[in-house]
This record gives structure tokens, C-alpha cells and sequence, in this order.
């Protein structure tokens, strides 16, 4: 069970969180008879995206983060403090269709590095409900499994030797390639054993890290209605855990300005919930790639099976430099173009100036698929274009990668 929380949380979280015993600490300390945090503020805004939603900003905390130099309980950073909470305030009996999670001060204004704050992630979850099985699966060859397994194994035996310094506020993380087979190959396992639709972990509201991050849980500008829903018996259970570059305690708050519909009369039949889930380049283990660096290159995942009916929305790229776009193709039709923007940075590498990755364009219409459809993801990179991230003695080769992040919305009439 901790296996398949590990799997859930470190793929959603773009593997922010590759340790099984973190997870098992915190989902242990969560189920505990932990006591409510009830917010300390509550504003109400005017909704942004969803004109006819209701929105309000909750503010939780303060949490103490230690000095710099002094003592701290964080399991993946020895410079962190985590802390776990259930946090109260949040509607009930409503589908949440946007919402955005940050570190903040008091007034609830985003902590960031100029503060000396850097939040390693943030998990959010609603355990009084189970994630649905993955929507797609992975069609693999058997030594494509092999080849996983064995890159599983590797994985496990690296642990997590965690630095992350201010330097993890660039974009870096060799982290991610050595923990991605163990969630790919768990995918196989679950594939194996049939078990696809009973997968034993508690309704995923975020994962994230210290990037900008909103989570959509249904379309803008679409007639689809969809949501996360939060019933009567709701368990959000929180884990946040951020670093403190500074000398001295700082209190940290914790806020989520979220936009949702109130269901006062009880579930909706005519709205359809939505899951977390993702699909990679490589879905047979195995994440990174070494794109060649005189000429444009497009990658093509293994073939991903649709399992459910559904929708797939709001499908968020995680490219590294050098890429140009991510692609879903639906039975061989393109239906999502999404295409990386890139900022110069502010630093400077071997005296060059480079530019990263900042944002994706968006696609902005849900994808219909069913059960039997086949889907590829293709993304291009020319380093002839953009470079691929410096290498740093800490992280190692720079690589590419291809994620694709989304919303699942199943069809319950299917
Ligand atoms: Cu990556």
C-alpha cells in the first residue's frame, strides 16, 4: 500500500518525493487522530476563471521554520522542517474547480527565495476518499519490463541523497531519474496483476514544489462540468515541507485561494470527478534521454491504453530545456500541441547567457477518449535551438524528459 502512495505522490509530483519511508511516515502521522487546523483567516475574492463560482482565500498557520542553523525534522533535506496537519475551513459538500497552493507570510503574500524560503513540496490530499485507477496503461514489450525492473531496483538501492541547496531553485533534478523507474515499474506491477481500478490511495488535491503551480480541476471555457469533489466527511491532510536559508526563525503560513461550487443539496449527477494522473515518454522505465546536439529529434512514447472513458484535461508538460513541445495523439490524430516558452535566465553559465524553460502554452479543450484508444505522446527537442540546462557537479548530466501532467475526468454513464 505505502508502494502505491510512493508510486502516486512521486509521479504526480514530478517525483519531488522518492522515498517510500516519507510517505509511510507522513500518511502514518495523518491517520492518527490529528486535530483540525482551522484557518486563521478567511477572505472572500471575486472569482477569476470561473465567473460563477464562489471564491475565498484561507490562510492557515504560522508554522515555525527553524533558523538556518539550527535543528530540523525534514526527511528529504537536512535543512528542512516538515510539518503534517488536516486542515479545516474548506468547503464542504462543493466541487472545487481551481486552486492554488503556497507558502506564505501572514498576510497570506507568496514566500519565495527573496524571503529565503523555498518550499521543497507540498502534498495535499483528501483521505477520506481513494484515487481511481490510473486511466492509461502502459504497453510495454517483456524486456522493455525487464529492463524496468532491473532499473527499479537500481533506483531503490540509490535512496535519496538529498542537496538541495539554493541550487535546487534552478531546474535540476538527476533526483528524478533515478526514482522514475520505480514508479514506472510499479505501473507494470499494477498492470501485471490486473488490479488497474483498485488503487489504494487517498483522492490527490496537489503535489507540487516551489514552482508557480495552479491546479485546474475542470476546463475553463468549457461546458464540461467537472470538479474535485469534497464531501461532509472530508480529511485533507497536508504535508509541507520547506527550508529556511536565513539565520533566524520565520513563521510560515500556508494558503489556498481556491474557486469551487457549492453543492448544498448533496453530489451532482451531471458532473464528473477528476483524478490526477500522468503519462511519460517512456512509460516502460526509464525517464531521461540524451537528445543529439546538432539537429531536431522527436521523441515517441510507448504506446499508452486507454482503460476508462473520460476526459483528459488541462494537460500540463514537464519538458527540460532544449525541448520544443509535447504532443498527444488520440488513435494517431494530434490533439494536443503544447509548446515550451522560454526566458533568458539571469545567470550566466561559462560567461553565456541560456534560457529556460518558464511556461507552456495550454491546450485548451478536454480530450474525449474511450476505453481501447490508443495514445502517443511525441516531444521534439533541438538543442541547435535551445540549450539543454548546464551541468552542475551536484546533479549531474543534464538530460531531457517528456511528462505529460493531467486531469482525468471519468465518464460515469460508460
Ligand atoms: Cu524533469
Amino acid at each position: 500500500m505505502f508502494l502505491a502512495v510512493l508510486t502516486f505522490t512521486a509521479i504526480a509530483s514530478a517525483l519531488a518525493v522518492p522515498s517510500t519511508e516519507l510517505v509511510e511516515r507522513q500518511l502514518g502521522s495523518q491517520s492518527a487522530n490529528q486535530t483540525i487546523l482551522q484557518p486563521v483567516t478567511t477572505k472572500k475574492l471575486t472569482s477569476i476563471t470561473f465567473p460563477q463560482s464562489v471564491r475565498e482565500k484561507l490562510i492557515w498557520g504560522p508554522f515555525k521554520l527553524s533558523a538556518a542553523n539550527g535543528k530540523h525534522n525534514g526527511q528529504l533535506d537536512k535543512g528542512s522542517d516538515t510539518f503534517n496537519t488536516i486542515l479545516g475551513g474548506l468547503c464542504s459538500d462543493c466541487y472545487i474547480l481551481k486552486a492554488d497552493y503556497n507558502i506564505a507570510d501572514k498576510e497570506g503574500t507568496r514566500l519565495t527565495l527573496n524571503e529565503g524560503v523555498y518550499l521543497h513540496h507540498a502534498i495535499v490530499m483528501d483521505t477520506s476518499q481513494t484515487q481511481p485507477g490510473m486511466p492509461l496503461t502502459a504497453v510495454c514489450s517483456a524486456k522493455e519490463l525487464a529492463d524496468g525492473a532491473a532499473a527499479l531496483a537500481k533506483g531503490s538501492s540509490n535512496g535519496m541523497a538529498s542537496s538541495s541547496g539554493m541550487g535546487m531553485s534552478g531546474h535540476s533534478h538527476s533526483r528524478r531519474s533515478v526514482s522514475s523507474p520505480n514508479t514506472q515499474a510499479m505501473i507494470h506491477q499494477k498492470r501485471q496483476s490486473g488490479a488497474a481500478n483498485s488503487f489504494p490511495v487517498p483522492a490527490t488535491l496537489i503535489t507540487k514544489g516551489n514552482e508557480d503551480k495552479i491546479a485546474y480541476y475542470a476546463a475553463p471555457n468549457s461546458t464540461l462540468k467537472t470538479g474535485f469533489w469534497l464531501g461532509k466527511g472530508q480529511h485533507v491532510a497536508t504535508t509541507i515541507d520547506a527550508v529556511n536559508y536565513r539565520n533566524e526563525t520565520k513563521d510560515m503560513y500556508f494558503t489556498i485561494d481556491y474557486e469551487y461550487t457549492p453543492f448544498p443539496q448533496g453530489k451532482p449527477k451531471d458532473h464528473l470527478d477528476v483524478a490526477m494522473s500522468i503519462m511519460s515518454s517512456n512509460g516502460c522505465g526509464g525517464l531521461a534521454f540524451h537528445p543529439p546536439k546538432d539537429k531536431s529529434v522527436t521523441y515517441t512514447s510507448n504506446q499508452w491504453d486507454v482503460a476508462i472513458d473520460g476526459y483528459m484535461l488541462n494537460i500540463l508538460p514537464h519538458l527540460h530545456d532544449g525541448a520544443v513541445d509535447l504532443q498527444i495523439l488520440v488513435n494517431g490524430k494530434s490533439t494536443c500541441r503544447s509548446q515550451a516558452i522560454y526566458t533568458p535566465s539571469a545567470d550566466k553559465f561559462d560567461g553565456k547567457q541560456w534560457e529556460s524553460i518558464t511556461g507552456y502554452t495550454t491546450c485548451d479543450k478536454p480530450i474525449q477518449v474511450k476505453k481501447g484508444d490508443k495514445i502517443f505522446m511525441t516531444s521534439e527537442y533541438d538543442l541547435t535551438k535551445h540549450n539543454l540546462r548546464p551541468t552542475t557537479q551536484d546533479h549531474g548530466e543534464a538530460e531531457g524528459m517528456a511528462v505529460a501532467f493531467f486531469q482525468f475526468a471519468r465518464d460515469n454513464k460508460q
